[in-house]
């Protein structure tokens, strides 16, 4: 079965909208498999940011992750990438369709609440980055 990583980024956890993420991810049909809060630090935000390495906005990116606790989630389930990608909507909140959790939720293009891997390659290699094996329950 397909596992994707999400990640509830800093301004959903202030804003309390946890829950209501997972709830909603969970109630498309996708199993929870492993989930830890923690505060990146900039190490990790930059390994797991670093396709985008040479974008403008890198810097600000890797601050607004690392600036506050997080919440990681592995979702397993039948194309769980591409549900989820689905279920988050566009990058932009502004342009993302109504009813997905960036338009619902989302502050800015930035600031969006939620990521997503977005192929199952990305998703292993950045599972692997925030769990151990035996944390996820599988
Ligand atoms: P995604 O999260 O929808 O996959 P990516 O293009 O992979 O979008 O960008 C990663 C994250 O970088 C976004 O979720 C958002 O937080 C931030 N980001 C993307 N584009 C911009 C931008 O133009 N300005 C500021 N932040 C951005
Ligand atoms: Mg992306």
């Amino acid at each position: 079965m397909e596992k994707s990583l999400v990640l509830i980024k800093p301004d959903a956890i202030q804003r309390g909208l946890a829950g209501t993420i997972i709830t909603r991810l969970e109630k498309q049909g996708l199993k929870l498999v492993a989930l830890k809060m923690l505060h990146m630090n900039k190490a990790l935000a930059k390994r797991h940011y670093a396709i985008h390495a040479d974008k403008s906005f890198f810097n600000d990116l890797v601050d607004y992750i690392s600036s506050a606790p997080i919440i990681a989630i592995v979702f397993e389930g039948e194309k769980a990438v591409e549900v989820i990608r689905n279920i988050m909507g566009a990058t932009d909140p502004a342009k993302a369709e109504a009813g997905t959790i960036r338009a619902d939720f989302g502050l800015d293009i930035e600031r969006n609440t939620i990521h997503g891997s977005d192929s199952a390659e990305t998703a292993e290699k950045e599972i692997k980055l925030f769990f151990s094996e035996d944390e996820i329950f599988g």
